[in-house]
């Protein structure tokens, strides 16, 4: 629950200092929009928070090193804010 009520704090944070361009998004975009609904944000982040610390093979493992953390963490907020195209 720690780690988690980190992942949110450092979200609140990091989501404070703007957000990335959508004009030069590439395709590797698409695998950090969760929902599906094109756009990588705050839906997306609750998805990925679902699944924060879980050992196993999740879409939210986006490093693929077989768990949910602070490095998936890391990589779904350089993408947050983004248009999926
Ligand atoms: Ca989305
Ligand atoms: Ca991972």
């Amino acid at each position: 629950m720690t780690n988690l009520c980190m992942a949110i704090f450092m979200a609140l944070v990091l989501g404070s200092q703007g957000e990335p361009s959508a004009t030069s998004l590439d395709a590797m975009l698409c695998p950090y929009d969760l929902n599906g609904d094109g756009v990588v944000n705050n839906p997306d982040l609750l998805l990925f928070l679902s699944k924060y610390g879980q050992v196993g093979v999740y879409d939210q493992d986006f490093d693929g090193n077989g768990s949910v953390g602070i490095t998936d963490y890391i990589e779904f907020m350089r993408y947050k804010g983004g248009v999926c195209p």
